[in-house]
């Protein structure tokens, strides 16, 4: 086991451009025998055959003291997707100054793991330093985004997949105009901002596809219902103005106690695809904050929850990735948030804390061919 570990570590981390595709994974002391999942091939490999590439986000290289999780990313994965790394904050603490130390660990890490980055994210309401969330008039914030957005593209042309270039412009319980959401960019720049930034992200690199990104539109309820109308809105009116917006990324941060609007959802997402729209899934999680029972009965919960969901976007388009928000529930974003009542961990990705497939990983794997679900 410590022989085979070794020696995967150093086809892992030791040549550059080496690929992973094929990789034996021997089964992991304790592995259930029940699903028998630890033999099966890695969810990279569906990619020579579905063209969906999987990806998972995590920390930098150079940040991350977890170097067995980090295997599991080169293992699993073909796009690495920078959790925080690129973000304004990070990238460009002070005006002009920019620091790509952590981007740049990530990017070598791909490329030794023939990986390609997700560009998460260049124009966010948070996680902007004080400079840029105290940028106060319309030329001020113009010369921001122009500085960052090209600085910030140029440098990682060619080893980014897609970008998401706005993450998250509508929010209804700000109660703006047409639902924007509120942020020094609205605040300076009004709703041009979006078309300014995907003009900005498009004459840095002419040739990656660039998203917008947006969460909150899967479930019944108003504020869903709501979130998809006026995200519609928007995705029209930047059609029309020609506005160079490639793809919709799907944040699917789902909840596995809550009720997908099949009809509602399928008709947003065809909508979206008439107007051209590629879509692609780049955050995607299943909280089982609120799901009752055994380990077992939880993890097929979310499971059956998550092959609803991808049957319904399957149904209107495949989408050209699908990356989950971390690899392990040894590491997730959700535990800041979200306590179970009974104390135990959140268990909402692909792999348990010890590293092993789950159910989830089942559903991945599954539609990760590509021939679960054909578009009607
Ligand atoms: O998971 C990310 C967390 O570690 C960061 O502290 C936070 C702020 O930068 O962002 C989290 O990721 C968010 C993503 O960037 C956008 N969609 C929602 C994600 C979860 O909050």
């Amino acid at each position: 086991m410590a022989q085979s570990l070794l020696t995967r570590r150093s086809a892992i981390l030791g040549f550059a451009g080496a690929t992973l595709a094929g990789t034996a994974l021997a089964p992991p002391l304790g592995a259930r025998a029940a699903f028998n999942l630890e033999l099966e091939p890695p969810l990279r490999n569906h990619t020579r055959t579905s063209g969906i590439r999987y990806g998972c986000a995590g920390a930098a290289p150079n940040v991350q003291s977890d170097r067995i999780l980090l295997e599991k990313f080169a293992i699993e994965a073909n796009i690495f997707v920078p959790e925080s790394s690129l973000k304004w904050n990070a990238t460009e603490p002070l005006p002009g100054k920019f620091d790509f130390s952590e981007g740049d660990s990530i990017a070598t890490f791909a490329a030794r793991n023939a990986m390609l980055m997700h560009g998460h994210t260049l124009v966010w309401y948070t996680a902007i330093p004080d400079w840029v969330a105290n940028l106060t008039t319309g030329q001020e914030a113009q010369a921001a985004l122009e500085r960052h957005i090209s600085t910030e593209v140029a440098r990682y042309r060619r080893k980014i997949w897609a970008w998401d270039v706005v993450n998250e412009p509508i929010e209804p319980d700000d109660r703006l105009i047409d639902d924007h959401r509120n942020s020094v960019w609205l605040r300076c720049l009004g709703p041009a901002y979006i078309d300014l930034s995907f003009r900005l992200a498009r004459a840095a690199d002419p040739q990656v596809p660039l998203c917008l990104s947006e969460y909150g539109i899967e479930y019944v309820g108003t504020k869903p219902q709501r979130r998809r109308a006026s995200l519609l809105a928007l995705l029209r009116k930047l059609r029309e103005q020609n506005t160079p917006v490639d793809c919709l990324a799907l944040q699917s941060h789902l909840e596995a106690h809550q009720s997908f609007d099949h009809a509602e959802l399928t008709g947003f997402l065809r909508e979206v695809v008439k107007l051209g729209y590629r879509l692609l899934i780049t955050e995607l999680d299943v909280n089982d904050c609120k799901i009752l029972g055994s380990i077992e009965q939880r993890d097929r919960v979310t499971a059956r929850h998550l092959a609803e969901y991808l049957d319904i976007v399957f149904s209107v388009a495949k989408p050209l990735s699908i990356a989950t928000w971390g690899l392990s529930d040894r590491s997730t974003w959700l535990k800041q948030y979200w306590k179970r009542a009974d104390g135990s961990p959140l268990r909402p990705l692909p792999l348990d804390a010890d590293l092993n497939r789950k159910p989830l990983w089942a559903v991945l794997a599954r539609y990760l061919t590509g021939q679960e679900r054909q578009p009607t």
